[in-house]
């Protein structure tokens, strides 16, 4: 088939809640995606940032295959031999005490906010139904009802009320802000320590140590959402590292599993996770052997093959080489590790049209706010290959 009969094909029967590049991908290898032609591309959007460990990693292959010849699912009314294993190497790798394993960074997110709320009833007292969590605006943390309930993009919550009540929306970045809006019901302040979706916003220096502070001396819990800017993307196992701050729960996805399956997970301590009781809390998924085994394998490669230093070091010179191409559309480069914006000028037109030209050279990278391109390639990029990348790219801006 050609590439225009598999795009009618899905445009015929696909709801339409997507308007991908029209790149019909058949294999991946690394970096590299290859579309049905044969034709080559830089992946520079990593499936927004859980293909970290670069496509088809033939280790997590081999660990997925036998797993998949063995057993893929038991539920967790039974055990199996991959769960414990998982959840003790995860916990001693993010030095937490506790994890509660779900599959989707959504189930993972709507999990911590359930946690907050019964620790606020539970521990901290606060009334029943009465638990505020405070979020920043410009979220994005997923889509389900509850969670675009506090998004403060219109284009997500429109026509899908009504809404979840108590959460309180404030400025990002804004520790004042912050302060403002708690009250003695708050329980949890959940941000993204870099707002992915938000277009790579990076916020100032000390942020999250203050939400830190903020959340000792007012006993609430610091929720941090590193689904997308956790496991290695920042150039840090999380990007809260870069303040050495430890918020009390942790969310994870993505990359957990290395793009093979859905994995995710709500990393806290006992304190906190401790207070889900059998029955309270599940998925049919949640804890499968396969995604375990792959998980386990995803986290150990991202660790023994050194891809979080390749991603401070190629990020560190993606982000300087950037930084210096003369270019009459380009406002600002935002970086940390390889999450990298380039924010163009209003005049610039859009970034929808740069991606799509940088599509035509071969490199693979999505829009995110209208005028920002953003490039996240898989974690194992080596300095060839960001070189490779920059010709095409400075051709382009230029
Ligand atoms: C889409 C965005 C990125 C996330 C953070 C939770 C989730 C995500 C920080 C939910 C998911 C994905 C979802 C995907 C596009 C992509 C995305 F543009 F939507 F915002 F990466 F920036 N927290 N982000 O980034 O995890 O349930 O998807 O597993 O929905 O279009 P999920």
């Amino acid at each position: 088939m050609s590439n225009q009969q598999y795009i009618e094909i899905e445009d015929q029967y696909s709801a339409r809640n997507y308007h991908p590049l029209d790149v019909v991908i058949q294999r991946g290898e690394g970096v590299w995606l290859y579309d049905v032609a044969g034709q080559k591309y830089l992946d520079c959007l990593s499936g927004y940032s859980a293909v970290n460990q670069g496509h088809c990693h033939p280790k997590l292959v081999e660990v997925m295959k036998m797993q998949l010849e063995k057993l893929t699912l038991t539920s967790r009314a039974f055990r199996n031999d991959q769960f414990g294993a998982f959840c003790k190497e995860i916990c001693e790798l993010t030095d937490y005490e506790m994890v509660l394993a779900m599959n989707t960074g959504a189930e993972a997110v709507e999990t911590a906010i359930k946690a907050a709320r019964r620790w606020a009833y539970q521990t901290k007292q606060v009334p029943d139904n009465q638990a505020e969590i405070i979020v920043a605006d410009n979220n994005f943390h997923g889509r389900t009802t509850t969670i675009i309930s506090f998004s403060s993009a219109e284009a997500y919550k429109d026509q899908f009320g009504p809404f979840t009540p108590g959460f309180k929306i404030v400025s990002y970045g804004d520790t004042q802000a912050i302060e403002d809006a708690i009250t003695p019901h708050t329980a949890a302040i959940m941000v993204e320590p870099i707002q992915g979706e938000g277009g790579v916003v990076i916020p100032p220096d000390g942020y999250l140590k203050r939400i830190r502070q903020l959340c000792d001396e007012n006993t609430i819990l610091f929720m941090a959402d590193e689904i997308q800017t956790g496991l290695g993307r920042t150039g840090k196992l999380f990007a809260c590292d870069y303040e050495e701050v430890k918020p009390d729960v942790m969310i994870v996805g993505k990359a957990l599993s290395g793009g093979f399956y859905p994995v995710s997970a709500v990393l806290a301590s006992e304190a906190v996770l401790g207070l889900f009781k059998p029955g309270d809390h599940g998925s049919t998924f949640s804890g499968n052997p396969l995604g375990m085994a792959v998980a386990r394998k995803a986290l150990d490669v991202l660790v023994s093959e050194g891809m979080i230093e390749n991603a401070y070091s190629q990020g560190t010179y993606f982000a300087e080489q950037l930084n210096q191409i003369e270019s009459p559309h380009i406002e600002s480069i935002r970086a940390r590790g390889l999450l990298i914006g380039v924010v163009l000028k209003q005049e610039a037109g859009g970034a929808r049209r740069f991606c799509e030209a940088l599509e035509g050279k071969g490199i693979l990278c999505k829009e995110t706010h209208d005028h920002i391109i953003r490039f996240a390639p898989p974690l194992t990029i080596t300095r060839d290959q960001i070189d490779w990348a920059l010709e095409r790219i400075v051709s382009v801006l230029q």
